[in-house]
This record gives C-alpha cells, sequence and structure tokens, in this order.
C-alpha cells in the first residue's frame, strides 16, 4: 500500500530514471544533520538598526543589501572558536548518520579555499584556513558520510549570479557565464579537493534547460562517480528526493528521499531565536520520518565565532542517547508495514516490526490494527520488562506497563514469521 492515491506532488519524480548504484548508505542512514554556516551566522538576523526573524541566510535579500557593502562582513569573519574534530563528535554522539554543509549559499561567499573566486574564506577573510578541510577530515575520522551545499544558481554577489536584481539589472545577466565561471569550477574545486563525498546538496535551481544540467551533472559525476546529487539540482535529475522543508508526506512514499527541518526557526543562525526542538519532538519527527521511509537532515546553525547554539549541542546529544537504545529501530529500518495509529507510527525489517508509541491509549492496551503474520514474540527494547500481549485475526493486542521506560518514544519489537 505505498503512495497510493497519493496526490502528485508527492508521487512525481520517484524513480523515473535509473538508481543510483550508491543509495544503499543514504537509504540506511536515517538521521542526517544540515548545517549552515556562513557570513549570515555572523550577523545573526540583524543589520543596522534592524532585526529580521526568519531565514538568517536569506539577510542580504531580507535587507537589500547591496553586494558591495555585504561583501564587508567577511573583513572580520573569524571563526577562532570553530572545532571541526568537536563537530563531528557531537555529530557521531547524536547518532548521525551523514552531514551536509553549505560551502557556498546565496550570499555567494565560499566557506572553503577556493581558487575560483577572491570572495572566499581564504582570501576575504583573516581566518586565514579552510574550515571545509578540517571538516572534511573530521567526519571521515569519525566515519561519517560528509556532503556539501552548493546554491549553484542564487548568488547575490556575482553580477550574472541568480536572485540579485537590487543591485544588478536581471536583464544583463549572463546566467550562463555564471555556470561556467563560478558556479561549476567551484563545483568541480569541492569534488576534488576534500576526498569522497557522500552528497552535493544542489539547492533552488534556475538559469539552465534539462539538457544543460544534465550536462553540467554528466560533467561533474566524472569526477566522483559514487557522489549523490540531490533532487533540487533541478528538472527531476537528482538520486534522490527532497520535500519543502519542513514536510513528512502521510503515507510511505518508495525510492530515497529525505525531509529537511530546522532545529530552531531558521537554517542560518539567529541570535534571538530560541524556538528549538526539544529532543522528545526530534525523536518523533525522526521516528515519522523513518514510518515513512526517509531520512531526517535536521539542521544546526552555528554562530559567526563557530559556537552551535547550547541547546541544538544539548537536544541533538540527547537525541543520540536515545539512538544509543533505540537505534535499531531507526538505522536501517523500511517504512512501517502499520500505518499511522493514534498511538505512534511503526518502523520495519525482516520479520521485524517496531511499533514506536508517542502516545499510550489510556487503559495501557496497545492495538495493532492489520497484524496477519504469526507473532512469535514482543519485547520493549532495552528492557527486560516481560509485556503481555494475543494475537487476534488481523490484530495484535499489548499490554503496556503501567510506566514506560521512555515516555517520549517508547519502542516495542514484535518478532513474526511468515509474511505481513
Ligand atoms: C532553500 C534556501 O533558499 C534556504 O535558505 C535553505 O538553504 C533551504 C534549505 O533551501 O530554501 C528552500 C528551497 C526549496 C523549498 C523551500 C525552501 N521548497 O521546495 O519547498
Amino acid at each position: 500500500a505505498i503512495a497510493q492515491d497519493m496526490p502528485d506532488m508527492w508521487t512525481k519524480g520517484a524513480a523515473t530514471q535509473k538508481e543510483h548504484p550508491n543509495l544503499q548508505w543514504f537509504k540506511d542512514a536515517k538521521f542526517g544533520l544540515f548545517i549552515h554556516w556562513g557570513l549570515y551566522s555572523k550577523l545573526g538576523g540583524n543589520w543596522k538598526d534592524s532585526s529580521y526573524y526568519g531565514s538568517g541566510e536569506w539577510l542580504q535579500y531580507r535587507a537589500q543589501i547591496p553586494a558591495a557593502e555585504y561583501e564587508q562582513v567577511a573583513d572580520s569573519f573569524n571563526p577562532v572558536d570553530f572545532d571541526a574534530a568537536q563537530w563531528a563528535q557531537t555529530a557521531k554522539d547524536a547518532g548521525i548518520g551523514y552531514m551536509v554543509i553549505t560551502a557556498k549559499h546565496h550570499e555567494g561567499f565560499s566557506m572553503y579555499d577556493s581558487k575560483v573566486s577572491d570572495f572566499d574564506i581564504m582570501d576575504a577573510s583573516p581566518y586565514k584556513k579552510d574550515p571545509m578541510k578540517a571538516l572534511s577530515a573530521a567526519c571521515k575520522a569519525q566515519g561519517i558520510p560528509f556532503g556539501f551545499y552548493y546554491s549553484q544558481f542564487l548568488d547575490w554577489h556575482e553580477p550574472n549570479g541568480g536572485g540579485n536584481n537590487w543591485d544588478f539589472d536581471e536583464k544583463k545577466k549572463d546566467y550562463l557565464r555564471y555556470y561556467r565561471e563560478k558556479s561549476v569550477p567551484q563545483l568541480k574545486e569541492l569534488l576534488t579537493n576534500y576526498g569522497p563525498l557522500g552528497i552535493v546538496w544542489f539547492d533552488m535551481p534556475g538559469g539552465l534547460t534539462k539538457e544543460q544540467t544534465r550536462q553540467m551533472i554528466d560533467s561533474l559525476r566524472t569526477l566522483q562517480p559514487g557522489c549523490l546529487f540531490s533532487s533540487r539540482v533541478g528538472h527531476d535529475l537528482g538520486d534522490y528526493r527532497d520535500f519543502g522543508d519542513s514536510e513528512v508526506p502521510p503515507v510511505p512514499i518508495p525510492g530515497a528521499w529525505e525531509s529537511i527541518y530546522t532545529h530552531n526557526d531558521s537554517w542560518g543562525f539567529i541570535a534571538h531565536d530560541m524556538n528549538f526542538k526539544a529532543p522528545g519532538e526530534i525523536i518523533r519527527l525522526l521516528s515519522n520520518v523513518a514510518s515513512k521511509g526517509g531520512n531526517l537532515m535536521l539542521n544546526v546553525g552555528p554562530d559567526g565565532t563557530g559556537k552551535w547554539p547550547a541547546y541544538s549541542v544539548q537536544y541533538l546529544l540527547a537525541t543520540g542517547k536515545w539512538l544509543k537504545q533505540y537505534g535499531e529501530s531507526i538505522y536501517g529500518t523500511t517504512h512501517g508495514l502499520i500505518p499511522a495509529q493514534p498511538w505512534g507510527v511503526t518502523t520495519a525489517k525482516k520479520q521485524r516490526l517496531y511499533l514506536h508509541v508517542w502516545t499510550p491509549p489510556a487503559n495501557g492496551m496497545l492495538r495493532v490494527p492489520y497484524m496477519k503474520a504469526k507473532v512469535t514474540s514482543v519485547t520493549l527494547l532495552g528492557s527486560t520488562t516481560p509485556v503481555k500481549w494475543k494475537q487476534l485475526p488481523e490484530e495484535l493486542q499489548v499490554q503496556l506497563p503501567a510506566t514506560l521506560p521512555d515516555t517520549r518514544n517508547t519502542v516495542l519489537l514484535v518478532n513474526y514469521t511468515g509474511t505481513q
């Protein structure tokens, strides 16, 4: 019962082309970390006397800051507290399966050592080091697949880049020239200088036909055939699908896909945004996305000094603690075999069904409808407390203990024989 009666927006683009041969690690990873980090992180949503809530990385656009003026932010961009090993360690302890960081966002500033542009952290900032070199190495040391977000079309710094119409006349723009002179050469740098990449995360396509996009992809592929390209490369040519920000499909979706979420209300750092998702929310979100067959990529927005918001560290580590106990119900699973229930959702592995209990029924009697295969055991993950259960035709009933091991999301493992 996959993607039945689904509106077009959910099913479109799924498996329209040959699957990339390197998708399995991505499908199994389930939990990714997105990092938005750039000059906007130093501004934190503030420009002159105004403060802007919402997406911090869109500040230049929101305040219509001229490129020449915005450029000066780089003069004092000096993330001295950036610690690649610590970032990778925190990600590891949080149970993260892959990391994707902004190499260049719409502002046009390269957060790595680029020979293609002087508007990069090596040439334009006092920092004089390449944080992406350090981070890619630290992730490799932790065994975390590493990838770059790259804004291939929007570039508010370049006269020929997409998006900036407050400085530059849209009609005079030569997008192909921008692709030829900055975008593609930079993508080649990223695919050449940072070891094997798990993902290039394109965003906001524009300025290219489908054929031109295909040509760009083909030339980039030769550098790293194993690297996955996200759907926002455009024209349905990506290797996996991304749902719009903060979307979880209502029923299972086939193929490889990801839901992306901010941790607070913005991708890029906003100093006064404290609306962080608590560990319980993250854990339920992660199990919800997994129950539909996808990955959750959760974002962190470090500040201009290179520190993560304290709540992001704290809540991610709490999520990691949960994953230590319940990880087998997330990693390497497929979508659940039972549709979402009032009490929660399910995920699955071979002959195993995981019941993610978010809201236990008042009387403690958990009803699992449509359970046809023969159940052989029901246990609480990470607990020795026995549970009573019985199987009726097409329904499994489980009596939950009075106190659950984890009130945010307790997981039960159902072993069964035959096919469900
Ligand atoms: C883009 C960026 O503009 C934004 O700054 C951030 O990096 C985010 C992850 O991606 O924003 C988008 C792009 C596509 C959709 C929504 C926001 N979409 O398809 O719904």
